[in-house]
């Protein structure tokens, strides 16, 4: 492998510049590239200042990850950056795109850092459940305040260089060329004294004991069993009160132990999932047509966080109401999304002027006749669905996509009702549309590779995980999800209770227990669902009632106060004796003997179920492989990311 670390002179100043495609991730190369230059440079008596910087898309985005599985080959990364600390020369990272984990950590050895406009900066290693593992739990909360440090590498959520800067984590931001600026700020810092080494300084702004517990306790509940959240909490509180060399010492352990566990393992499978499942050999020649007008059709909560996801994505839209009144509504609910990224900072009023104004409204098919890709977002009703396809069929140019936010209808039957099944799609994204990554892609039997290939590429702009799926009802997620549904009913009936259920697939680390999740959605939809399914289903399946019989005791859930639970403040679930008294009833009637269950038999036996139905998916040819479903499950339907998802645990713990 040719080097990837070059150094060029210009007058007193070596620029060192990483080249690694795609991130620039510190390989063992890097690593001992940048040994080197440190040598080398430190030996050159004509070089005054040292200029780091990469080439491509982004700056060093951490350690490399594939290298994780295998015995680490030195220079390891927490003597490359202690190197730079000492190098002879002051050296100043030129950041652009990118400066996580490692890279960060890199930029931190640096005594300078300098950083385009633009550029994310993050200790992000908690997401593949690990802390820090080069010096930037010791490093960072010596160069910003500790509460910020502290919120950084807890959350693992990057900053922006704006951010940066005014933390104090950056010295400059470059607005134009960076390399142009970080030279032109080198020779600003060539005469000055050189500045302390980060791991030389005091804490800066330390917290009290009191006020890192407290945000400790906060994180524990928010990480529902992950444990690199809760170490990397442990590790800044116990490094407040120790020198930097037994910290850097404290940090390494726990980076150690972390990279050991379970938890880390599957998080870096997940990390690799999430990006292989995009990958689909099949269209890899096919023509991904440009898309820059997006109709909407039903301004609804779904139809108007995908119109928002669109605007946010620079693409022009054109919502279809059916009536004034409900266009009207559709456009508040659209720009009350704008509205609340503004508050947020994600746009500045400038954008979301300009994103307002690409948004059009009309109740005329016709004037989305011009549009590129069309989207309908209906009330999910196979007839209301096929009678809006129709429409569009007649009205839209020969080219343009029409695609279906369906989460189990038959895309297959919807295609059939349009004279041009080819350019017909199925997208079911994910409530709320803006902020949900997951979309799948539902591949209709009859749609062409370019419509399939266009339709990935329009969830990439949406900045969407986009996962394909076959037709089936409920596609990848909702399939499994109704498997485990099923299961935990028959539990109910074979011997276990609601909140037994839900507290054991909590325990596990669900976002959420299963029953206490049907209450949030109304006990009415799921109640409506299971009456359009009564026709086709087999009279000799085994049927659950209980669901039915508490809606029909008008507990609909918490919208109305009660319904598996009680909800007192409308958001609490509180047990409740009499659901209990139903459910042992409804076993009584039924003759089945109740047996009690552990938290442990629950969690298996519903994870088995997701195994085995995820296994039958992928016989099917609906999801194209284990780590499809498991993308799916982690990020659509609460299954905890740290667990690798249903497929990862069947395989670890066959
Ligand atoms: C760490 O640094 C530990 C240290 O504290 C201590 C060590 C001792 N390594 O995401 P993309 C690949 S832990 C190897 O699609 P984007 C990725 O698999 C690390 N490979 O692009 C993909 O490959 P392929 C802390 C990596 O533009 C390709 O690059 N750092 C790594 O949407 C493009 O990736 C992180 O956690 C890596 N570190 O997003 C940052 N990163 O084309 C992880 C990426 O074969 N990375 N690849 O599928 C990211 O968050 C995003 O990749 C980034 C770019 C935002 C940088």
């Amino acid at each position: 492998m040719s080097n990837p670390v070059h150094i060029d002179i210009d007058g007193t100043i070596a620029i060192v510049r990483i080249d690694n495609p795609p991130v620039n991730a510190l390989s063992q190369s890097v690593r001992a590239g940048i040994v080197s230059a440190i040598q080398e440079t430190d030996a050159d008596a004509n070089i005054r200042a040292v200029i780091l910087i990469c080439n491509g898309s982004t700056f060093m985005a951490g350690a490399d990850i594939k290298e994780f599985g295998k015995p680490a080959v030195p220079p390891l990364l927490p003597d490359v950056v202690t190197a730079l600390e000492a190098a002879q020369k002051p050296w100043v990272a030129a950041i652009h795109g990118n400066a996580l984990g490692g890279g960060l950590e890199v930029a931190l050895g640096c005594h300078y850092r300098i950083a385009q406009m633009g550029t994310m900066l993050g200790l992000p290693e908690v997401n593949l459940g690990l802390i820090p593992g080069a010096g930037g739990t010791v490093r960072l909360p010596r160069l910003i305040p500790m509460a910020d440090a502290f919120a950084m590498i807890t959350s693992g959520k990057p900053v922006t260089a704006a951010t940066a800067k005014s933390t104090g984590l950056i010295d400059a931001v470059s607005n134009t060329d960076l390399l142009r600026d970080a030279v032109a700020f080198a020779k600003t810092i060539i005469d000055l004294p050189r500045p302390l080494a980060l791991s030389a300084k005091p804490i800066k702004e330390p917290l009290a004991d009191d006020e890192i517990s407290a945000k400790s306790k906060a994180l524990a509940a928010k990480s529902r069993g992950q444990l690199s959240p809760k170490i990397a909490a442990e590790t800044l509180l116990a490094i407040q009160a120790l020198d930097a060399q037994s910290g850097l010492s404290l940090e390494r352990e726990n980076f150690l132990k972390l990279k050991a566990d379970e938890q880390s393992d599957a998080l870096r499978y997940i990390f690799f999932a999430e990006r292989s499942v995009s990958k689909i050999p099949s269209i890899k020649n096919a023509i991904t047509k440009p898309i820059s007008t997006i109709g909407i059709i039903g301004g609804g909560t779904m139809g108007a966080g995908i119109a928002a996801s669109c605007l946010l994505a620079n693409l022009n839209v054109t919502l279809i109401e059916r009536d004034t009144a409900s266009l009207e509504k559709g456009v508040e609910r659209i720009v009350a999304i704008l509205h609340v990224s503004m508050k947020r900072g994600l746009i500045d009023q400038a954008r979301y002027d300009a994103l307002t104004g690409n948004l059009s409204s009309s109740t005329d098919y016709m004037d989305i006749a011009d549009a590129d890709f069309v989207i309908e977002a209906v009330f999910e009703d196979m007839n209301v669905k096929k009678d809006v396809f129709a429409k569009l069929d007649a009205v839209v140019k020969p080219e343009a996509i029409l695609a279906s936010n369906t989460s189990y209808l038959d895309m297959n039957a919807l295609a059939a009702a349009t004279a041009h099944p080819e350019r017909v799609i199925g997208l079911h994204f994910f409530s709320p549309a803006h902020i949900m990554k997951l979309v799948e892609v539902i591949h209709t039997d009859h749609v062409s590779d370019d419509v399939f290939a266009t339709s990935m590429a329009l969830a990439k702009k949406l900045r969407k995980l986009a996962v394909p799926a076959g037709v089936c009802d409920g596609f990848i997620g909702n399939r499994i999800m109704s498997a485990y549904r099923r299961a935990a009913e028959y539990m109910l009936e074979d011997g276990a209770l609601p909140h037994q259920i839900d507290a054991a697939m909590k325990s596990y680390g669900f976002a959420m227990g299963l029953f206490e999740m049907q209450d949030l959605a109304g006990l009415d939809i799921g109640y409506a669902m299971r009456r359009r399914k009564d026709a086709t289903r087999d009279p000799n399946e085994r049927y659950v009632d209980i669901a039915d019989k508490i809606y029909r005791m008008d507990r609909l859930g918490r919208k109305n106060g009660a319904g598996f639970y009680i909800y007192e403040d409308g958001k609490t679930p509180i047990h409740d004796p009499d659901i209990d008294a139903l459910v042992i009833a409804e076993s009584k009637r039924k003759k089945i003997a109740r047996t009690s269950m552990t938290e442990v038999e629950i969690m298996d036996g519903l994870l088995a179920v997701m195994a085995d139905e995820g296994a039958a998916l992928l016989s099917e040819n609906i999801a194209a492989s284990p780590e499809a479903i498991d993308v799916v499950m982690v990020n659509g339907y609460g299954f905890p990311k740290w667990r690798g998802g249903p497929m990862y645990q069947s395989k670890s713990s066959a």
